[in-house]
């Protein structure tokens, strides 16, 4: 059980926080305002404990039409809705618009509490609940019965209590491989312990210690401690409602509507790609429109780009780009709600398909396929369509990580099942790309002696992008396989004068291993007679190179002790957060193969740098500081 955040939808009045407070016994009407005018002004925050550490997160949303904006910032991030229809009025203007919204957010779980019921004949309450079905029913939620109740007699708060226990328990597990992402709602600071944030969190898990990013200032901030519902913790996961105590940052720098993110994970977007469709009943939408973007707790003055036609009428589904007056800061897959300024009114709603993105031609072909491919596909053929598409310059480890809101390390397991190759400076490109260069360029330097500078390279292999050939040069210089003169590219020619004795033979086998990186030629091309075996073993003997080796192959590998620092400078970042990575996605993120990944791995095993988990290597315990 992962415990439940539910928000309590409906009509202003229809007895929404009534009916909170009977589930729960807490009163979210703080406000002295709220007391006063009978009506809910901010969001209300309430618990309803399940005996176990997962219960319900209550949020009580205002009904009031003037509050529609609060009602969309506390619905971010929630996983049903209760809707709640006083059985005297039955459907009104604020019940069908807050449906629109939980449908256009894809929220497709709901329980329905007529209300009031008290108020009306048993028959009427019954009519008023199967209006409300069928309304729930036409925006594609499918409810559960809806049930009868009265805060004034307590008839069918045990039914709702129930049903919803059941809602909760049905709930499926977040997803934690993704980036960690707080809509911040409320900010506030506590007397000896400063500045706080609230918000429902998203993507992934958050400790206490953590750095984060503050956007859209893009200041670095550090989680002192962490409170699920007034309990501290070490940390928590994604769909808790959770409250950060922050520091190096100072209350005046946080505001509702910004966001807390993974280290440099998330961006600022002026223009965002939306897949987009208009409310039924919705007045029709010009491409320029002028709309109110609300998105998770920010709220933004955006102008309409519509990418695949003129207009958007009610009900239609469409691709468009917003371009926001003020940068708004969204993952992929984030909701979008459109409303117009004035009346005040949803109008539409999307998904993000492409944050930090350009203006995109519109009535493109090649634009609106890639977009459908952006919606349509799963991650790993997203992956794949867009490397195929784009070529090396433009994918990158960051691209994919933006496009699929996963974090780079899910990334790089999703690449390390496909056929490409991710280079040192975290482009991805097709692995044939890059094979096909690791063969063509040392025949083509054989046959232009004395060299061929890389401008040359580059015209005598057409379609060959340069950082793809870059990235094949550095590894066919790592490996030997190819020299550099000066400028020039070589062949290299293998002549031992001037090596005379052991020494001159040591520092030149480790000079090559240095030169070799992660993927160094072979021990056996090192290793010629006794003498060099008489160096390697020196080698070895003096720190300098580390033995790797590879049991069930039986292979060996002899790494620069350099190289292993730079394996595990590297790494460091990557195993430090998650539940770990195979060997492919280690070997995909330093850009090695399984030739060099697995020596490699068993070495760092054997020094507890990593430690082994099943297919995965997690960090091993702690070693001292060098
Ligand atoms: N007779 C009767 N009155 C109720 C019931 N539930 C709530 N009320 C009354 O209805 C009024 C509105 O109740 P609230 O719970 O504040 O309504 P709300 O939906 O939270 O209103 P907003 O938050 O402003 O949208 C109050 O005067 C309540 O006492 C009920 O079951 N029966
Ligand atoms: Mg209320």
């Amino acid at each position: 059980v992962t415990g439940l955040v539910l928000g309590v939808i409906g009509h202003v009045d229809h007895g929404k926080t009534a009916l909170v407070r009977a589930l729960t016994g807490e009163d979210t009407d703080r406000l002295p305002e709220e007391k006063q005018r009978g009506i809910s002004i901010a969001l209300g925050f309430a618990h309803l404990s399940m005996g176990s550490e997962a219960g319900i997160d209550l949020i009580d949303m205002p009904g009031h039409e003037r509050f529609v904006r609060t009602m969309i910032s506390g619905a971010t991030g929630i996983d049903a809705v209760l809707l709640v229809v006083a059985a005297n009025e039955g459907i009104k203007p604020q019940t069908s618009e807050h449906i629109g919204i939980a449908a256009l957010l894809g929220l497709g779980r709901a329980v329905v509490a007529i209300s009031k019921a008290d108020l009306v004949t048993p028959d009427q309450a019954r009519r008023v609940a199967d209006d409300t079905a069928a309304l729930l029913a036409a925006a594609g939620i499918t409810p559960y019965p809806p049930i009868l109740t009265s805060t004034v007699t307590g008839a069918g708060i045990d039914a709702l209590c129930r049903t919803l226990k059941a809602l909760a328990e049905s709930q499926a597990p977040h997803a934690e491989d993704g980036v960690a992402f707080l809509p911040i709602d409320r900010a506030f600071s506590i007397a000896g312990h400063g500045p706080v944030v609230t918000g429902t969190l998203q993507g992934a898990a958050v400790a206490a210690g953590d750095t984060l990013d503050l956007l859209p200032s893009g200041r670095t901030v550090r989680v002192k401690a962490i409170q699920l519902r007034h309990t501290r913790v070490a940390a928590a996961r994604p769909g808790q409602r959770v409250a950060l105590n922050l520091r190096d940052v100072d209350i005046a720098a946080l505001k509702p509507g910004m966001v807390l993110a993974a280290p440099g994970t998330l961006g600022l977007s002026e223009w965002l790609t939306l897949s987009l469709r208009a409310l039924d009943g919705a007045p029709a939408l010009k491409n320029g429109a002028r709309l109110r973007a609300l998105c998770g707790t920010q709220e933004l003055d955006v102008r309409l780009r519509l990418l695949d036609r003129d207009v958007l009428e009610a009900g239609q589904t469409a691709f468009a780009q917003l371009r926001c007056a003020e940068t708004a800061v969204l993952p992929a897959g984030a909701p979008v709600i459109l409303r117009l300024a004035s009346p005040p009114q949803t109008v539409a709603g999307g998904k993000v398909l492409e944050p930090e993105t350009r203006r995109q031609r519109r009535n493109c072909p090649l634009v609106l396929q890639r977009l459908a491919d952006l919606r349509r596909l799963a991650p790993a053929a997203m992956m794949l369509a867009e490397v195929q598409r784009d070529g090396a310059t433009s994918t990158t480890l960051k691209r994919l990580s933006l496009l699929s809101a996963l974090a780079p390390p899910s990334v790089l397991t999703v690449l390390s099942t496909l056929p490409v190759v991710v280079t040192r400076s975290g482009l991805v490109v097709l692995r044939k790309e890059l094979d096909r260069l690791l063969s063509q360029i040392p025949a083509l330097l054989a046959r232009h002696a004395p060299g061929l500078a890389r401008e040359a390279l580059l015209k005598d292999l057409p379609g060959t992008e340069p950082p793809v050939l870059d990235e094949a040069l550095a590894r066919l210089l790592k490996c030997a396989a190819i020299g550099k003169r000066g400028s020039q590219f070589v062949v290299p020619r293998f002549d031992d004068d001037g090596v005379r004795n052991e020494a001159e033979r040591a520092s030149r086998i480790l000079e090559t291993l240095r030169q070799g990186g992660l993927s160094p030629p072979d021990p056996s091309a090192l290793v010629t007679d006794a003498q060099s075996k008489r160096a390697v073993d020196r080698l070895l003997r003096d720190g300098m190179i580390v033995r790797a080796v590879d049991s069930a192959k039986g292979r060996e590998i002899l790494f620069h002790r350099d190289a292993i620092e730079e394996a595990r400078h590297r790494l460091t970042p990557l195993l430090a957060r998650g539940p770990g990575l195979p060997v492919t996605a280690i070997g995909a993120a330093l850009g090695i193969s399984r030739k060099y990944s697995v020596p490699l791995l068993s070495h760092l095993d054997a020094i507890r740098f990593t430690r082994r988990i099943e297919d995965r290597r997690i960090l091993g315990s702690p070693s001292p500081p060098a």
